[in-house]
């Protein structure tokens, strides 16, 4: 998909105040602080539309960005937090498995993990929850900058491997730094939904 043009919609507190469209929904769903907002501008080409770096307060709303009219792109709640409580933990994981099996115009979910380190329990998670809803999803392994070619390779096996992929399945690295792997991972994304916004069967 060319981006000619892209917004912020709104932010949701809840899943009650998402916004009444017909749009499919590409979400981003990863750890706080995992690049799930550089990876939106990386995508859009924006320098900072979806705002990174933010700390907790915004990392806690649901998102919505327009894409040329056609598409919503949906930055999550982050999880992992350090200084979350168990009880805001379980607060998250409420409204993140509640968006992904209740909203119909979902149709693809972007997994984020960091590259340089082992998912983590949320990740995995994440992961069983977007299975057990069958959704479409695509594994991204964000920071690759940080990581020399052969490293990332090998944490592509890892990560694959950590979450139990299935065998056909590929891991993305990207940068959103240096843009490493963005036409890729775009390929992949245009491969489940097609120019017009349409579902692509
Ligand atoms: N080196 C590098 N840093 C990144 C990359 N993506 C995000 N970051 C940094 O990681 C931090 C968190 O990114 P952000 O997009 O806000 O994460 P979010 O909390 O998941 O939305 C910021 O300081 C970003 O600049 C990347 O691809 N490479
Ligand atoms: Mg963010």
């Amino acid at each position: 998909m060319t981006v000619k043009n892209s917004s912020f919609v709104k932010s949701c507190i809840k899943t009650d105040d998402l916004p009444q469209s017909d749009l499919l929904e590409v979400a981003f769903a990863g750890r706080s602080n995992v690049g799930k907002s550089s990876l939106i501008n990386a995508l859009i080409n924006r320098k900072n539309l979806a705002r990174s770096g933010s700390k907790q307060g915004m990392t806690r709303l649901i998102n919505y960005y327009d894409i040329n009219g056609e598409i919503h792109f949906v930055d999550l709640p982050g999880y992992g937090y350090a200084k979350v409580s168990k009880s805001e933990m379980n607060l998250w994981g409420n409204v993140i498995e509640n968006y992904l099996n209740v909203r119909e115009q979902l149709y693809l979910v972007m997994l984020l993990v960091d590259i340089r380190h082992e998912p983590t329990e949320a990740d995995r998670m994440l992961y069983e929850w977007t299975k057990a809803a069958q959704l479409n999803y695509i594994v991204v392994a964000t920071k690759a900058d940080k990581l020399s070619r052969s490293q990332v390779n090998q944490n592509c096996v890892m990560i694959k491997k950590n979450l139990g992929l299935p065998e056909d399945r590929k891991v993305f690295p990207v940068s959103a730094e240096t843009k490493k792997g963005i036409p890729e991972l775009w390929d992949e994304i245009d491969s489940y939904i097609m120019e017009d916004g349409e579902i692509n069967d």
